[in-house]
């Protein structure tokens, strides 16, 4: 059967963060998505104006139980969130991911935990990073952290691989699974390249691309939604799912600056989904 993927973002109506950078992908490779939207804006906030409104969070709620009522949940695979306006939406994920397990204990819930970047700080309201670091992320199977991200998940710094499996281990004790560090910086190469490193229980991979100078907006939200599907779509083999979605994470994004884009070519990049160019292997770290 079809996989099947409720996700739980802002939607946005010029250019793709959010659902409105997901959605379409993962429909190109085969998923359902159900999306619900958490607030509609004409655009991303990293343009300085948009317009739009914030999705109160009782009309969330409302939304997902119109499809409770539905008698649906049992089919769904997994929960993905991402960025949040505010606690009470966290509250909604919790809710959700709990409603979802009572009729499908192994649903998954992908959760990336947004808050903030190396150069930029923290960008989300006060109380959120402490918010997934108490509550949030005990709920999530998998965690998609950048690399300012974790550090603070984990309250170390880490500029090494062996630093970076350390702070991984030390959330997992909370009951992620797995984390992706979506942006791993390592001391030697911050310059060059960029490095996306999944830890789980009983392996650790890592991956490497060029560094694109780029400040895209949604790469983070695609990289969550393609790792989530193909983590299911591989039976949870952490190699292949970070291969697969690293590769096309980057076709896309290397598609949207040759053109010298300021959204993602999420249309003009389709093909790169099915059929990456380039294809980057991912590497076993022994610990
Ligand atoms: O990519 C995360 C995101 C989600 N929602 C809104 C955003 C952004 C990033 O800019 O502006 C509204």
């Amino acid at each position: 059967m079809n996989q099947i993927i409720l996700s739980i973002q802002s939607c946005v109506s010029y250019g793709h963060v959010g659902n409105s950078a997901v959605t379409f992908p993962l429909q190109r490779l085969g998923v359902q998505v159900w999306p619900i939207h958490t607030v509609l804006f004409s655009n991303h906030t990293g343009y300085g104006q948009w317009r739009g409104k914030v999705i109160d969070v009782e009309g969330v709620r409302e939304v997902f139980l119109g499809i409770k009522d539905r008698g649906v949940l049992k089919n769904c695979d997994a929960l993905l969130s991402g960025y949040m306006g505010s606690k009470e939406l966290g509250n909604v994920m919790i809710e959700a991911i709990n409603e979802l397990r009572k009729v499908r204990p192994e649903t998954l819930y992908c959760c990336d935990p947004v808050m903030g970047d190396i150069g930029r700080g923290f960008f989300v309201k006060e109380g959120i990073p402490e918010f997934f670091k108490e509550e949030m992320i005990q709920y999530a199977d998998i965690i998609t952290p950048n690399h300012f991200e974790l550090e603070y998940l984990s309250d170390q710094k880490f500029d090494s691989i062996e630093g970076a499996i350390e702070a991984a281990q030390k959330v997992m004790q909370k009951g992620p699974k797995v984390v992706v560090i979506t942006s791993l910086l390592l001391k030697e190469t911050k310059e060059t390249n960029i490095n996306m490193l999944v830890i789980s229980e009983n392996s650790v991979y890592i991956a490497t691309t060029p560094y694109i100078s780029t400040t895209l907006n949604g790469t983070g939200d695609i990289t969550s939604a393609l790792f989530t599907h193909f983590y299911l779509k591989f039976d949870k083999n952490i190699a292949q799912a970070l291969e697969a979605t690293i590769s096309r994470v980057y076709a896309i994004i290397q598609e949207t600056y040759q053109a010298s884009s300021k959204e993602l070519l999420l249309v003009q990049a389709q093909d790169s989904l099915i059929n990456p160019n380039q294809l980057f292997k991912a590497k076993k770290i022994n610990f």
